[in-house]
């Protein structure tokens, strides 16, 4: 067993192997994830997260390390998870951002973790809140999440960000036209990177574009910034910056900030709630009560909704 409270205690301190070992418990959903997050509750709502999302290749990992230099040089501690929904494994995919966060690896003021979701239910609905929560607790006042792989997962990761980055480059397809269509509606900071690379200004122009249609916005409404960066250079990054501070203190003035961390924890809880009423379905499962009821269905003495009420009644009574 772990010893829980000095393990958090050690977190709190900022120590990298006891925070470490607590997103491993998230990344194992360990039983003893219930008394963890009892502890760090108290602790976690002062970090600002921000989400990276866009096609592989795109330049994410090489952002978030320039953006972790860049929040450095604001004297401000630090945490990455780079998140990995689709691989059950933590390697792998995950090795080149270990290569390209190198120059990070040794501040005590940077967090760097990798999390796999080994496929469990629901998991990243519960599991990035819960590493965002050790970093948070660890004192990081920034947390950059990058998202690995394509897909759904890119907007389940920008629901829990308070600030969605979303990044694209010069001549990857069609540009925008390729980019997946959700990907307009959840960026709060568009970001062109390959910058140094032909067709930079029309992918920018492009995307203008493509976020002023449909423009129905009033005085006070966010327009999202398009920001032109090339990261290997750290060229533009302060404008990311610069873009993404604006968007938390508007987010701060208008009560936008705080229902984003609502809903949130509402997905959590959901995703504990459901995962935890589907192992209760699985004890179930070939269980005497609902081998009962199965027959009486089957022999048409009881209709199949009255015999799913009493299935829920006994499942969460
Ligand atoms: N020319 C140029 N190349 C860049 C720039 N930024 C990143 N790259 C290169 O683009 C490649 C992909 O960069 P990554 O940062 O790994 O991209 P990623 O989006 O994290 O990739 P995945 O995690 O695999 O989806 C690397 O070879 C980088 O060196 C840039 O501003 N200009
Ligand atoms: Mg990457």
């Amino acid at each position: 067993m772990i010893d829980v409270p000095t393990l958090v205690e050690q977190a709190r301190e900022g120590r990298p192997r006891a925070v470490a070992r607590l997103i491993s418990l998230v990344e194992g959903a360990s039983p003893q994830l219930r008394e963890v997050m009892a502890a760090l509750a108290p602790l976690s709502g002062k970090a600002y997260v921000v989400g990276l999302t866009g096609s592989p290749g795109v330049g994410k990992s090489t952002s978030t390390s320039a953006l972790v230099t860049a929040y450095r040089r604001l004297g401000k501690r630090v945490g990455v998870l780079a998140v990995d929904p689709s691989s059950p494994f933590s390697g792998g995919a995950l090795l080149g951002d270990r290569v390209r966060m190198q120059e990070h690896a040794t501040d005590p003021e940077v967090f760097i973790r990798s999390m796999a979701t080994r496929g469990h239910l629901g998991g990243l609905a519960w599991s990035a809140p819960q590493a965002i929560r050790v970093l948070d607790a660890a004192g990081c006042d920034v947390i950059l999440v990058e998202t690995v792989g394509v897909g759904q997962s890119e907007v389940e990761i920008a629901a829990q960000a308070d600030t969605t980055v979303v990044l694209l480059a010069p001549g990857m397809g069609d540009g925008i036209q390729a980019a997946k269509a959700g990907i307009l509606e959840i960026g709060d900071v568009y970001v062109v990177n390959k910058a140094d690379r032909d067709g930079a200004d029309a992918t920018a122009r492009e995307l203008n574009h493509m976020l002023g249609l449909g423009e129905a916005r009033q005085a006070g409404d966010w327009r999202p910034p398009i920001v032109k960066t090339v990261a290997a250079k750290q060229e533009g990054i302060d404008e990311v910056v610069e873009a993404l501070e604006k968007h938390l203190a508007w987010m701060a003035g208008n009560g936008e900030l705080a229902a984003r961390r609502v809903r949130r924890a509402a997905q959590e809880v959901e995703a504990i709630a459901v995962t935890a009423l589907r192992q209760r379905f699985g004890d179930v499962h070939g269980d005497k009560h609902l081998d009962a009821l199965a027959r009486r269905v089957a022999d048409g003495e009881l209709d199949p909704y009255a015999a799913a009420d009493q299935l829920i009644a006994a499942v969460t009574g």
